[in-house]
């Protein structure tokens, strides 16, 4: 070969394609292996661009878009209003779960479409005969203090004072002590700072800023207590101006409900309170009475966007779209508290389900939720990667201070309670409320339940807007390390076959963790 030819030869090399290196989505799942998210790693690409101005844009549904792609799982442990504004002020969305009566569920829609900045709907209010124990107890449970103790000790009832942590901090810890009642050390109603009903965020936001208070009770012309607004709640109105809203400004939240006929007054309650979405809750979505009751909704509430599932194969991704769903969510035995695929021996892995039926559903414009298995944030990365438009998380967020229940300690950790949606624990409780949980138990004529989930307990995550501000800096960060400057170049990357992924083997992963260290401690923020 002359010198001319074997510098044209170099040439043609140095510029030739590299789509040889790694594998397309499409080849990874290929082979029919089921794949979870820790079989495969996402290849690096080009940055050039911050990590800040990643967009996270990204759709719900056919007719929602999320500004950030997380959604919070429809279970008792996880999504009632509190988490559903904490998700709804971050950009995201909370589902409320449906294991309770219809009455109930809609109060907490309805106290998250009614959230206004600063404003505690149902504060803990105490009796002048609780003690310094209960102070403590609420303090220890909720992470907050700052009590307002009223005649009655409930809302509506005369103010008398309030107990924040500067009322008792001196106090020592003898059985005295303890027992003191709350009355003789609060601070008492002439000394505090009120506002009367009718106050604007602002004036109230004002009113805090000046008298250097937490919490600002409001009172009618009686003395009674009818609000408390709090000065971190108002707070997050400049912190988390991102929030998923409405066109009236009021954030979103979605519902699940159950596909039994009863629910169709549920779902009416609902939407009365403001619904944005409804979740139709069932481990195997392709049945006839999913499709019944997406039907009736579609033809009922034409302007209602509703979420079907679960699916993880195209057939019942199929029937699903057909049927009219706005979107699916993707998932079957892949939760954290899961053993559906040990018992019905029915489910598929997770990355392969979510890879399968976003491919087939973005057809027909429908997105994809990828439902369980959200261990970390790469996780979350790794789903959006091979298809789905949002994730949705059960075990990340509880255990954070949002999740219904209280802390308890064993053993010296702090713990919150955490089950799953078909444990028996949680099938047994629908006695006592009436609600129509059959998403694990189908008829009244099953007699014999079976469990297709454990109940358990959880670590304390801390505060659930710094961990969902954590997990958005987290998404944007590994979309840089890809080289998408949004979620929507990610998925186009992805199916274009610019987006490159390997398969890990056992020591892959084993490399891919820390190892080798006889001690550490994994700080995450
Ligand atoms: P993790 O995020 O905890 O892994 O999974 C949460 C998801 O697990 C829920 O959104 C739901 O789809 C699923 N799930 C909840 N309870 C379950 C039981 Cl008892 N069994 C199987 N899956 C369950």
């Amino acid at each position: 070969m002359d010198d001319h030819r074997a510098a044209m030869k170099d040439h043609e090399e140095k510029d030739a394609p590299v789509e040889n290196d790694g594998l397309t989505a499409a080849q990874l799942f290929a082979n029919g292996d089921g794949l979870t998210y820790n079989d495969f790693i996402i290849l690096p690409g080009y940055i050039d661009f911050a990590a800040a101005e990643v967009d996270l844009h990204s759709p719900l549904t056919k007719k929602i878009t999320l500004k950030t792609p997380l959604v919070s799982s429809p279970m008792d442990t996880v999504t009632e209003a509190e988490m559903a504004i904490a998700m709804a002020l971050c950009g995201g969305i909370g589902i409320i779960h449906h294991n309770s009566a219809p009455h109930y569920q809609a109060t907490q829609v309805k106290w998250v479409k009614e959230y206004r900045h600063g404003c505690i709907k149902d504060p803990k209010v105490l009796y002048p005969f609780d003690t310094i124990e209960d102070v403590i107890n609420i303090k220890e449970a909720h992470g907050f203090s700052g009590l307002p103790i009223t005649e009655k000790g409930n809302m509506g009832s005369k103010l008398l004072g309030i107990i924040t942590s500067r009322d008792i901090d001196f106090l020592d810890n003898s059985y005295y002590q303890k027992n003191t009642k709350v009355i003789s050390v609060m601070t008492k109603f002439e000394n505090l700072v009120t506002a009367p009903v009718g106050v604007t965020i602002k004036e109230a936001n004002a009113i805090l800023k000046k008298t250097k208070k937490g919490k600002l009770p409001i009172i009618n012309d009686k003395g009674e207590l009818v609000a408390l607004m709090s000065r971190t709640d108002l707070k997050k109105n400049f912190d988390y101006p991102g929030g998923s809203k409405d066109e009236k400004d009021r954030l979103l939240v979605g519902a699940s409900i159950s596909t039994r006929v009863v629910d169709k007054e549920r779902v009416k309650l609902l939407v009365d309170n403001g619904v944005d979405v409804i979740v139709l809750d069932s481990s195997q979505g392709n049945s006839i009475y999913q499709i019944d009751m997406l039907k009736y909704l579609k033809a009922q509430y034409p302007d209602l966007q509703v979420i079907a599932g679960n699916v993880v194969t195209i057939g019942q991704a199929k029937n699903l779209i057909e049927a009219g769903a706005d979107g699916l969510r993707v998932g079957m035995g892949s939760g954290s508290i899961c053993i559906t695929q040990e018992v019905m021996a029915v489910g598929r892995a997770q990355a392969t389900a979510v890879y399968k039926v976003s491919e087939y559903a973005r057809k027909f414009g429908v997105p994809v939720i990828a439902d369980g298995g959200i261990q970390s944030v790469g996780h979350i990365t790794k789903g959006l990667s091979i298809g789905a438009s949002t994730v949705m998380m059960g075990s990340l967020l509880a255990g954070t201070f949002a999740a219904p229940g209280s802390y308890f300690f064993n053993e010296g950790v702090k713990l919150k309670r955490f089950r799953g949606m078909g444990s028996l624990e949680a099938m047994d409780s629908r006695g006592s409320h009436g609600s129509a949980l059959d998403r694990y138990f189908q008829s009244e004529i099953d007699k014999l339940k079976v469990a297709q989930g454990v109940s358990g307990s959880i670590v304390d995550k801390g505060s659930t807007l710094k961990f969902l501000t954590y997990l958005q800096c987290g998404i944007k960060h590994g979309c840089q390390d890809i080289g998408a400057k949004s979620i929507t170049a990610l998925r186009t990357m992805m199916y274009s076959g610019e987006l490159r992924f390997e398969k890990r083997t056992h020591s892959a992963q084993k490399e891919g963790n820390v190892h080798g260290l006889f001690s550490y401690e994994k700080r995450l923020f």
